[in-house]
C-alpha cells in the first residue's frame, strides 16, 4: 500500500503533495513501482495534529480521488475517519476505508462502509491523535490489541460489514511507547489467530527513528529491517512511503518464509 498524504503536516511527505497534480503524478509513479494498493490521506493522524473539517479534507482528497480514479487499476483507499467524507469518496471511487479510529470515531462509518460493500482497515489506537503519545499503557501490548481486534469485529459485522473485507492494523504509533511498538512487532504473529489480513504502517515513524537515531528522512534503512520482519511473522499489507524500495524487501522477506513462497507457488501454478 503505497501512501499518498494530500496534507501541509504529515509528518514525513507534508507539504509535497498538496496540489493535486502532485499528488496524482506521486500516485501514478508508486502504482508503476509496484504498488498493489494507494492510500490517500486529506488529514494527518501524527501526535497532537490538527483536526480539520469535512469540507476541507473532502477538497484535499477529492480532485486527486477523481484525477486517479479512471488511470489505475488497483483499488484505492481513503484514510478518513469521517463518514460523510468516506461516502462521498466511495461514491466518486474509492474501494477501501482506512479508519485508524477503526470505526469509534464516527458512529455513522460502520453503516457507509457496509451499505459500500467497501473493505476497511481496522487500526488500533490508545487515545486519540490529539491525546495518544501523553501516556500510553499496558499490561500487555499484544493481548490487548487482539481483545481490542475482536470487539470491534464483532461491532463491525453486527453493523453488516462482511468479514472477508476487514483488515486489522495494530496501529504502530498509536499510544504506543517504543517497548510497545517492539513487542506488537514482535508477538505479530498472534493476530493470525483472528483470520484477517494484518496491515502494519511501520513506514519512517518516530519509534524507528528511536533505534536507528536517526530524522524521519534518513529512516528507510530502519524501515526496510522492520518491514522485513514483519512480512516474516505475518503481515499481508505493509502501508509504506517508499514502494520501489520496500518491493524489494517484501518479495525477499517472503521468499524466505515457506508461508508467503507457497502461496506464489499457487499463483504461479
Ligand atoms: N499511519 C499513519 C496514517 N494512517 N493508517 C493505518 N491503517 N496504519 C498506520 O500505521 C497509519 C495510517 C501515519 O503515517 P502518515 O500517513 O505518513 O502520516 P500523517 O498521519 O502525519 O499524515
Amino acid at each position: 500500500m503505497g501512501v499518498v498524504n494530500i496534507t501541509d503536516d504529515s509528518f514525513y511527505d507534508g507539504g509535497r503533495y498538496v496540489e493535486p497534480e502532485r499528488a496524482i503524478a506521486h500516485a501514478l509513479e508508486l502504482v508503476e513501482q509496484g504498488a498493489d494498493i494507494i492510500d490517500l490521506g486529506g488529514e494527518s493522524t501524527r501526535p497532537g495534529a490538527r483536526s480539520i473539517s469535512e469540507q476541507e479534507e473532502l477538497a484535499h482528497v477529492i480532485p486527486v480521488l477523481k484525477g486517479l480514479v479512471h488511470r489505475v487499476s488497483v483499488p484505492i483507499s481513503v484514510d478518513t475517519t469521517k463518514s460523510r467524507v468516506a461516502e462521498i469518496t466511495l461514491d466518486c471511487g474509492a474501494s477501501i476505508i482506512n479508519d485508524v479510529s477503526a470505526l469509534r470515531q464516527d458512529p455513522a462509518m460502520a453503516s457507509v462502509v457496509a451499505r459500500f460493500d467497501a473493505g476497511v482497515v481496522l487500526m488500533h489506537m490508545q487515545g486519540s491523535p490529539q491525546t495518544m503519545q501523553q501516556s500510553p499503557h499496558y499490561s500487555n501490548v499484544v493481548g490487548e490489541v487482539v481483545h481490542f481486534f475482536d470487539e470491534r469485529l464483532q461491532v463491525a459485522l453486527r453493523a453488516g460489514i462482511a468479514r472477508t473485507n476487514i483488515v486489522l492494523d495494530p496501529g504502530f504509533g498509536f499510544g504506543k511507547l517504543l517497548s510497545h511498538n517492539l513487542d506488537l512487532l514482535n508477538g505479530l504473529s498472534a493476530f493470525e489467530a483472528l483470520n484477517r489480513p494484518v496491515l502494519v504502517g511501520l513506514s519512517r515513524k518516530a519509534f524507528i527513528g528511536k533505534v536507528v537515531e536517526r530524522p524521519v528522512e534518513h529512516r528507510e534503512w530502519g524501515t526496510a529491517a522492520a518491514v522485513a520482519l514483519a512480512v516474516d511473522r505475518g503481515a499481508h499489507i505493509v502501508r509504506v512511503h517508499d514502494v520501489a524500495m520496500m518491493i524489494d524487501v517484501v518479495k525477499m522477506a517472503a521468499a524466505l518464509n515457506p508461508r508467503w513462497s507457497s502461496c506464489e507457488q499457487e499463483h504461479d501454478a
